[in-house]
Order: structure tokens, then C-alpha cells, then sequence
């Protein structure tokens, strides 16, 4: 899976593209851009490459999921690189629109990231290619998916299958585990669903934990005794969900792919869309057992994966959490960081919803401008910046800050440090708090992941001055 194309006709396809940018870089546009296809002009084989193309996804025997995927598989390959490497990725767009891939959580140049409000190419449809050449950093469980809106479409963008692991492994690995494991909890086959009071809502027919629901494909198989490391991604566009299994613990250990100062046990893990978690579970309970979704019917829709233990047979076993217990505190350190003692600069960032009559999605404010008429905020590199969300609105929203790690200071009142994400779930009628520096010139996006949000004006631009 992870050797080299040998690039036959992707390479043509490609070098035709590179004339065209070329072209259009001469012609005196950005710099970046033309950096671009400096980089991309380098003859070495990529180390991987990506097709986009449809896909019929068989998610149980007989029942599918027409989508789009990377290379004919849900979720696609796995990459995996060590810290400080150079890799080179080459996406080919073999559908029928123009599409792009983000590389999740890297601190990569902005014209490399894959969001086209950042200046990164688009790749054009019916086979159109772009060639992503970066320093694979920082360490961590990052991901890659498609950076597209969807609007009304609810196949697309993030909706669809176009979503992989993408592993950065740092330079020393003590590797406490016996066994490894990713797994993407995913929604499909999205419908709109009017509320009483006029909202729209998207719902599912379908939900899986990588490819297949709930009681098809091969069960987690595990031994007495065994230590599984599990990397958990929420890929859903829209969906927040909630994770347990029974009879054990999950040991976390890091939050979208960074260490946590102080990993706790806990019986559920709850992700909000492109979240990140990675736990360690003691198998000390030997029997049959369903790792899903704590909300039954999400569960019966299909996400769950079955757990069994060697020499064990028989129906798999769920039952209930005892309590709902994560939440991102737990995992902070209990000393305040020395990175509050520095000068901050204040960003504060209002997000409130607009409704735009009956039968269309909610529009979506920052500090009452919707993208692309929100304010861009300037960065001076080197400083550091507080940013305050206040959300005043009746919805979660897991937000991200592309390009950049931040810190969490406040949780709704409840103050904390030391743990680094990129995307921070916003509880209703909240405020949150985080911080970031800013080291990583180039324009950053920043959006609300939820893909009916995003592409309903919950979306802005950092730019470094
Ligand atoms: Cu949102």
C-alpha cells in the first residue's frame, strides 16, 4: 500500500497541469504559486499517490454507498511518515468536479495545505493533479481529506469517503502497545430534515467504523492481556459522536495526535467532526463485545466494530456506559503553563447563526460578517494570540485552525493548559479560550468543520502582515 506509483500516465497528466500553472505563474501572479510549481517540478516519483474517483462502497453484504474515495478504498491508504521527512504526494482528480485534499493538523506552507482560501491549487476535474511536497511535521495522528463545499449535495465534500489517516510517527517510538489500530467513525447517505420551527438538519441512513457497519467485516480480534493502541477520527461532516466500550477503559493519551499532559482513564470518548483521539485499552475482559456509538440508534445505523477476545464466541455484548465522561480538562495539566506569563493579543471571535427561512440552511456569523465578508484578522509572526470564542448559539461547533497547534485555556469557566489541538468542540452558550503562536507565515483558514456550517459562511482568514 505504501509503495511508490510507478506514475505511467498520472506523470503526463501531471506535467501537462505544470505547463498550464507555469503559464500562469509567468504571467505575474502570486509568488507562492509560482513556488509551486518550482517544487512540483521535481522529476522523483511521488511517495504516494491519491486518485479521487467514484466509488460503490459495500458496507454490509448487498447494501451500498455510492461516494467518492481515494484510490477505490474507505478510508484510504494510510501514510505514514517519520517527523522531519520530505514527502511528496501526488492527487489525481479523476471525478467530474474540481477538488482538493488538506492535509490535517501539519504546520505546512500555506500554498501546500490543500484550501483554496489559502492559495493552494485546486485540482481540476476528469483528471487535473497537483503534486504536495512538504516537511512531514509535527509528530502525531493527523489526517488528510477533501477541502470542498457541499452545499446541498450531501455526497460530497466531507460527506463523502474522501478522508485517510495520516501518520507522523516522531523520531524515537517506545511503542507501549502489542497492537494498532485506526479507526474513522463516518455518516452516510445525508438527508435533509425540517424541524418543526422551519430549521434544516441533516440526518443518515447509514453510519461505519472504517468501511463496514456494525456486525459485517472482521471484528477487532484481541488476546487476554494485550495493550490496543487506538487512533480514533471522527470523519463525520456533520455528526458529533460518543464511543464506549464495554467492560473497559480507554487510557488517553494524546488529542488530535498531541501528547496530553495528564492521560486519564475514561469510559467514553466523545469526538466532535475531525477530532482526534488516541487511547490505549487494557483487554482484561474476555468475552465478545461491541465497540459503537452510545447512541442506540447511530449504533443500530451501523457504527460499531465488534471486539473479540481469542477462543470467545457468541453474540457480542453492549451495554451502557455508566457515565459520560470525557471531557478535555480531565486531560490538562494541573500546573498553569509558563506560555500565559508571555503578552497576549486578544482575538475575539463571536459566532451566531442567521436564519434564512424556511428550507435552507442557517447562515452562519463571525462577529457578524459571513465568509467571504469576514474580517481578516493580521498576525505579526513570532506573537502570541488569545482567541475568545463565544458562541451564541443553540449548537456545538467543533472549530479549526489550520496550519497552527493552539492551546486550551477555558472551557466554559474551567481553566486549563498544556493540551494542543487543532480543532476545539464549543459547547453551546459558551465561551472558550485558546492560544496559539504564531510561527507558520501564510495565510491560515479557520472554519467551523462542520461541512453545512463551513459552507454556510462559518469561515475566515488569518494573515501574517
Ligand atoms: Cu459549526
Amino acid at each position: 500500500m505504501n509503495a511508490p506509483d510507478p506514475l505511467g500516465p498520472v506523470e503526463n497528466v501531471r506535467r501537462r497541469d505544470l505547463l498550464i500553472r507555469g503559464g500562469a505563474a509567468l504571467a505575474g501572479t502570486s509568488s507562492l504559486l509560482r513556488d509551486f510549481a518550482r517544487a512540483a517540478a521535481i522529476e522523483a516519483p511521488a511517495d504516494y499517490t491519491i486518485r479521487i474517483a467514484p466509488y460503490r462502497l459495500e458496507i454490509a453484504p448487498g447494501k451500498f454507498v455510492n461516494t467518492t474515495a481515494f484510490n477505490g478504498q474507505v478510508p484510504g491508504a494510510l501514510i505514514r511518515v517519520r517527523e522531519g521527512k520530505q514527502v511528496a504526494i501526488d492527487v489525481v482528480n479523476e471525478t467530474a468536479i474540481p477538488d482538493i485534499v488538506h492535509w490535517h493538523g501539519l504546520h505546512i506552507p500555506s500554498v501546500q495545505d490543500g484550501a483554496s482560501e489559502e492559495g493552494s491549487p485546486v485540482s481540476a476535474p476528469h483528471g487535473g493533479s497537483q503534486r504536495y511536497a512538504y516537511e512531514a511535521h509535527p509528530a502525531g495522528f493527523r489526517w488528510y481529506h477533501t477541502h470542498t463545499f457541499a452545499g446541498h449535495h450531501l455526497g460530497r465534500a466531507t460527506f463523502s469517503g474522501e478522508f485517510g489517516f495520516l501518520m507522523i510517527d516522531p523520531a524515537s517510538d517506545p511503542a507501549r502497545y502489542d497492537q494498532e489500530l485506526f479507526l474513522a467513525l463516518h455518516d452516510w447517505d445525508g438527508y435533509i430534515d425540517s424541524t418543526g420551527d422551519g430549521y434544516q438538519e441533516v440526518q443518515y441512513r447509514h453510519a461505519t467504523i472504517n468501511d463496514k457497519m456494525l456486525g459485517f467485516g472482521d471484528p477487532i480480534r484481541v488476546r487476554e492481556g494485550q495493550r490496543v493502541l487506538l487512533h480514533v477520527l471522527n470523519s463525520s461532516a456533520t455528526l458529533l459522536h460518543t464511543i464506549s466500550l464495554p467492560g473497559h477503559r480507554f487510557l488517553v493519551t494524546a488529542l488530535d495526535g498531541n501528547p496530553v499532559p495528564t492521560p486519564r482513564l475514561v469510559e467514553t470518548l466523545r469526538l466532535g467532526p475531525a477530532e482526534r483521539v488516541d487511547a490505549v485499552v487494557e483487554m482484561s475482559r474476555p468475552g465478545v463485545w461491541i465497540l459503537g456509538e452510545t447512541d442506540p440508534a447511530i449504533r443500530k445505523s451501523g457504527m460499531g466494530v465488534v471486539v473479540e477476545y481469542a477462543n470467545r464466541t457468541g453474540k457480542p455484548h453492549w451495554s451502557d456506559p455508566a457515565q459520560f465522561d470525557f471531557q478535555y480538562e480531565l486531560f490538562g495539566s494541573h500546573s498553569p503553563s509558563g506560555a500565559g506569563d508571555e503578552a497576549e493579543t486578544v482575538v475575539p471571535l463571536a459566532f451566531q447563526p442567521k436564519f434564512e427561512g424556511y428550507g435552507d440552511f442557517d447562515h452562519w456569523t463571525i462577529n457578524g460578517k459571513s465568509w467571504p465578508d469576514t474580517t481578516t484578522v493580521s498576525l505579526i509572526q513570532g506573537r502570541r494570540y488569545s482567541l475568545v470564542f463565544d458562541n451564541h448559539s443553540d449548537d456545538v461547533h467543533p472549530v479549526h485552525l489550520h496550519r497552527h497547534t493552539f492551546e486550551l485555556k477555558s472551557l466554559n469557566g474551567k481553566q486549563t493548559s498544556g493540551v494542543g489541538k487543532d480543532v476545539v468542540l464549543l459547547a453551546t452558550r459558551a465561551r472558550t479560550e485558546v492560544s496559539f503562536t504564531a510561527n507558520n507565515p501564510g495565510d491560515t483558514l479557520f472554519h467551523c468543520h462542520q461541512q453545512d456550517h463551513m459552507d454556510s459562511g462559518f469561515m475566515m482568514l488569518f494573515r501574517y502582515v
